[in-house]
């Protein structure tokens, strides 16, 4: 069975979970809102469903059910690699199974059909004045690509509900299957002169690295940072921007690159570019001179009493180290332990949380994915860290995209939370 129609046999299963919840138990409460949570940005308050991932604070993410090592050696891996292919991990999100090397071939060989590119999104793409931030080329490129989608047909066709997981799922891949081109086209024509490198058409992780002009083990990084970055439950603020889109009725096009804008932001997406930027800035004020745990304190005090955050640590969910700054870390570990930068960042590391700790104002004082992400990206040659939360958003893109799908496929409904006045809260904090 294909992967479409594991998907159609799964979505059909599920559904009378869904309606029985709705149904039998709609008015059964998840929770209570505070003051602080509601002028605190929704922490923790209970209105979402995904089946996709799961963010455990203590423990951090797991994707349908496994942890970040399982889901790496669960899943078919391309031959002499040491990271599964990227189209098996979509399957293992759209459908919860783990797909043999067939199942995961065919995926391949279905993206291959999917990959062209329409040759007007390079035009809107150089239209765009060459300085302009590589997020807004990824995010305009999608959105410019929405005449193609087949939900949006649908739609005007006459909609559905019940099959309209199908044309989303249609989107989906085409977009994926999409991305690594994109992405790699907006870093080669905007740092390396318009030297574009055609697409070998072979899989996602072996694409990308290619089109990048870098050689392996690259292909395999890019698996990895794309399976990494995929999904950390619905409320993140990419994933919820490309949920409550899509929520509208909108097209995964228009969901997408609306999401891809939230993930543009420092406290996001963006903070692996500032991790870097923040770094360089340190080397460049150090001079030469080897920094020392005391030095490398000082610079993270000065950071702070600026006002600034020390970008890479801190969650709003997590409370320990995240696993994917983890993974990170043993791939560092094993292809770039004497690098220059990775030592520096292993002393943020050593000196960051306790000052954190210390200030008694970060409720998570550990470092999160991106604290170790531009590393490696500079490491293999990509220095201009602009470019890091484009491929922050292709992976992002996977997670997201599922759960588009599911979306569609489950009937979720427009989202709508309910707004109070000032006066309204200071009228319930009287009475509280
Ligand atoms: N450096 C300095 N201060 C920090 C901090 C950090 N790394 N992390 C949290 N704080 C501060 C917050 O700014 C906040 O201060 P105010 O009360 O003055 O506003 C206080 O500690 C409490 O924040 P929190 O409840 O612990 O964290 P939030 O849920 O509000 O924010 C996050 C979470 C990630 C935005 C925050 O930790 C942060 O700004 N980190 C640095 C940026 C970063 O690495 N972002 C990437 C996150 C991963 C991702 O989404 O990609």
């Amino acid at each position: 069975m294909g992967l479409k129609e594991k998907l159609a046999q799964k979505i059909v299963e599920h559904r009378p979970r869904t309606t029985r919840l709705l149904k039998e138990f709609g008015d059964v409460k998840l929770g209570e809102v505070t003051i602080e949570q509601c002028i605190g940005g929704a922490r923790d308050v209970k209105c979402l469903v995904t089946d996709i991932s799961y963010l455990d604070p203590m423990e951090g993410i797991r994707f349908r059910g496994r942890t970040i090592p399982e889901v790496m050696a669960a899943l078919p891996k391309p031959a002499g690699k040491d990271f599964p292919y990227v189209e098996a991990f979509w399957y293992l999100l759209l459908t919860g199974d783990v797909p043999t090397m067939a199942e995961t071939m065919e995926i391949v060989e279905d993206f291959k059909k999917r990959n062209k590119v329409p040759t007007y999104v390079y035009d809107v793409i150089k239209a765009l004045p060459k300085e302009s931030h590589p997020m807004v080329m990824f995010s305009t490129a999608i959105l410019a690509m929405q005449k193609e989608s087949k939900f949006a047909k649908f739609y005007e066709e006459g909609f559905n509900k019940l099959s309209a997981w199908d044309t989303m799922y249609e989107d989906s891949s085409d977009l994926l299957a999409r991305l690594p081109e994109i992405a790699a086209f907006i870093y080669r024509y905007k740092y390396k002169g318009g030297n574009i490198i055609a697409n070998p058409n072979s899989d996602m992780g072996t694409n990308f690295a290619k089109m990048m002009g870098i050689d392996a083990p690259y292909d395999d990084v890019a698996r990895m940072y794309f399976i990494l970055h995929s999904d950390h439950e619905s409320g993140n603020a990419s994933a919820h921007t490309t949920h409550l889109v899509a929520s509208t009725l909108s097209d995964a096009y228009y969901s997408l690159s609306a999401g891809m804008d939230a993930l543009a932001g420092p406290l996001h997406g963006l903070a692996n570019q500032e991790v870097l930027r923040w770094l360089q800035d340190v080397i460049t004020k150090l001079d030469g001179v080897e920094p020392t745990e005391e030095l490398m304190k000082k610079f993270v005090l000065e950071t702070l009493d600026s006002g600034a955050v020390i970008p890479g640590f801190g969650h709003a969910v997590l409370r320990k180290t995240d696993p994917r700054y983890q993974s990170q870390r043993e791939f560092c570990e094993k292809h770039l332990p004497n690098d220059k930068i990775f030592k520096y960042v292993d002393m943020l590391y050593r000196v960051v949380p306790d000052i954190l700790l210390a200030k008694g104002k970060a409720k998570n004082p550990w470092p999160n994915v991106d604290a170790q992400s531009g590393v490696i990206q500079w490491f293999y040659g990509i220095t201009e860290y602009d470019f890091y939360t484009v491929m922050f958003g292709v992976g992002r893109a996977i997670g997201v995209l599922a759960n588009i799908t599911w979306d569609r496929g489950l009937g979720y409904a427009l989202e709508r939370p309910k707004s109070l006045t000032t006066a309204m809260l200071e009228d319930v904090a009287k009475k509280g």
